[in-house]
């Protein structure tokens, strides 16, 4: 099953690569910095097709559905068709696919996929994380000289303020900070040890969720707000770290 959906992202993908789009012909959506554009529609539709052949009963929630919430349910799939919309308008070569497998509403099996590096980072519970067929693991880092990565959450503007503040916290004691715009390429990037921990305090179960598979089986931790269990149904706050600076995140901020 794994192989099957890595290999539907990978379709996608070339998809993806083969759509050029210049900014004006993107349209906002629910605010300031929260584009939509013909081909996240496009590749959304590519992949429900797919991805309904491959398991029929399996519901489908993609981003560009309209709904907020999700239905809680015994199989579906939650789907970014293009994690990184912005990054994509702007020809930045930093998006991806993200498809997140839920069984009784939580994440079983996770692949996230971008098309610019060929880079497929894949998880099934209790086997591993990988990337492009090698076990991934996170960093052993922590908070001194560490490299955090977080996202502005552009479409919820009264998130700024505490966006900034936790990032000018870690900024003091990290090696430097990076926002790069995918969120689920920025859990993976956690998950392969190239950077120790990210945040953000808005996020959507289609950014989270398939990233969220493959944190965890390769070591690292996802919480959201309170330091509680994330709720793969709804939008929330996420940290996802490796286990060493994880402990000191928590001393520090109040998430
Ligand atoms: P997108 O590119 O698929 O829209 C940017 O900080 C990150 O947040 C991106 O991964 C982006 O995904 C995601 N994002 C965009 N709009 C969002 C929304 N309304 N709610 C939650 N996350 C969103
Ligand atoms: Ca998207």
């Amino acid at each position: 099953m794994l192989d099957e959906i890595s290999e539907i992202a990978r379709q996608a993908g070339l998809l993806i690569k083969s759509c050029s789009v210049s900014p004006n012909k993107a349209s906002e959506k629910e605010g300031k910095g929260n584009f939509v554009t013909e081909f996240d529609m496009k590749i959304q539709r590519f992949l429900k097709e797919k991805l309904k052949d491959l398991i029929p009963e399996a519901e489908f929630f993609g981003e560009e559905n309209g709904e907020d919430d999700m239905r809680p349910c015994r199989l579906a799939f939650v789907v970014d068709p293009i994690d990184g919309t912005t990054n994509f308008i702007r020809d930045f070569k930093h998006s991806c696919i993200s498809i997140c497998l839920l069984k009784d509403n939580l994440p079983y099996i996770g692949v996230v996929y971008n098309p610019y590096l060929d880079e497929m980072f894949c998880a099934q519970t209790k086997n591993g994380a990988y990337l492009n067929g090698n076990p991934i693991r996170v960093s052993n880092m922590g908070l001194n000289n560490s490299l955090i990565s977080f996202g502005t959450s552009p479409y919820y503007i009264d998130k700024a303020d505490k966006t900034f503040e936790t990032a000018k916290t870690l900024f003091k004691y990290a090696a430097d900070l990076r926002r790069c715009g995918c969120a689920a390429l920025d859990i993976c990037y956690v998950a392969a040890g190239r950077c120790d921990l990210y945040f953000e305090y808005t996020l959507s179960p289609w950014d989270f969720a398939a990233g969220s598979v493959i944190l965890k089986e390769a070591g690292g931790i996802i919480i959201t707000s309170g330091y509680k269990e994330l709720d793969y149904t709804k939008k929330c706050a996420v940290v996802a770290s490796n286990p060493v600076i994880f402990k000191e995140f928590k001393n520090l901020i109040d998430f």
